[in-house]
């Protein structure tokens, strides 16, 4: 494998194209500015406080916490956009769009943004696919993960397991026994084995863009002082009905139509869109099987 050929440089290569089609991830080194970075950042602390607006799970805190005290509360938040301008500016970037009309459709929609914040002593997420959690009818779940700071082994940085999307099978779950893990279940990543774990360390402003069926997973933050803030988007063909409960959050549908466009044209326009996905502080034990009751 030559890594090389999964950087992006200016636009998607032929050699990009033939490395994510075999390997299923690609890098785009230095996508968003430094300026941008930081807005998303002092962003994520008024998300994280409370002053963007409901996230479930977020108690009120008190006032003049440090940047870190607020942070070190929760790991992540899921749909951020929902509420914040800027976080839906940034899963809409035009260069990431860009990438995902070759890559995915030329009609793509984002169904999900999560932002990570994984201060030190956080647990990761264990081995999974994204597409079992997220069915689409076509296998075009993407995710994109946005470094909002340098990613490495130490602070806890995807890994993946290039070419594991190929066969287009849901893994077996099993039960995870890995404590840098928060999730009570894992994958059976056989064959595969840890010579095949692959960690994908960014810099900040590099994004990540991955198949949906790609084994991936991310170990605890190792660092003494060090978070590791990271936005990450959702996307597939605007041309796929998805048929996504969020894990029982949402009644059953054969087509969630809480999205927003950010390329292309939509196919389901005439169903119109729906304000149905509410942000929540994402659980520090993540138990996947349990549905809404
Ligand atoms: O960043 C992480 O810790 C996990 C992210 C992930 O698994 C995902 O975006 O699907």
């Amino acid at each position: 494998m030559n890594t090389k050929d999964g950087i992006v440089k200016e636009n998607l290569c032929p050699a990009n194209l033939a490395f994510y089609k075999k390997n299923g991830y690609l890098i785009a080194p230095q996508l968003f500015s430094n300026d941008f970075i930081q807005e998303l950042k002092e962003e994520t602390n008024a998300i994280f406080s409370g002053k963007r607006g409901k996230v479930e799970g977020v108690i009120n805190l008190e006032p003049n916490l440090s940047e870190k005290e607020i942070l070190s509360r929760y790991a992540a938040i899921h749909f951020p956009h929902k509420i914040s301008p800027i976080m839906k500016q940034g899963a809409s970037d035009t260069k990431i769009a860009n990438l995902l009309s070759k890559l995915v459709s030329p009609n793509v929609k984002c169904l999900q943004t999560m932002l990570f914040v994984k201060g030190p002593g956080k647990k990761g997420q264990a081995w999974h696919q994204d597409e079992f959690f997220i069915p689409t009818r076509d296998r075009s779940l993407t995710g994109v993960w946005m470094a909002l700071e340098n990613a490495d082994i130490e602070n806890g940085c995807l890994w993946v397991i290039p070419g594991s999307h190929k066969d287009g099978i849901i893994k077996e779950r099993i039960a995870n026994t890995n404590d840098q893990f928060a999730d009570l279940e894992t994958l059976d990543t056989k064959p595969y084995t840890e010579k095949d774990f692959q960690p994908v360390p960014v810099k900040s402003g590099d994004v990540i863009i991955f198949d949906g069926y790609l084994l991936h997973m991310s170990l605890g933050n190792m660092s003494k002082d060090r978070f590791r803030r990271a936005l990450v988007g959702h996307y597939c063909s605007a041309e796929s009905m998805l048929p996504w409960d969020q894990d029982g959050r949402q009644s059953p549908t054969q087509d969630f139509r809480d999205i927003f466009m950010v390329s292309g044209v939509d196919p389901y326009a005439y169903k119109g869109v729906e304000d149905l996905s509410k942000p929540f502080v994402r659980p520090d034990v993540l138990d996947f099987k349990k549905k809404k009751s």
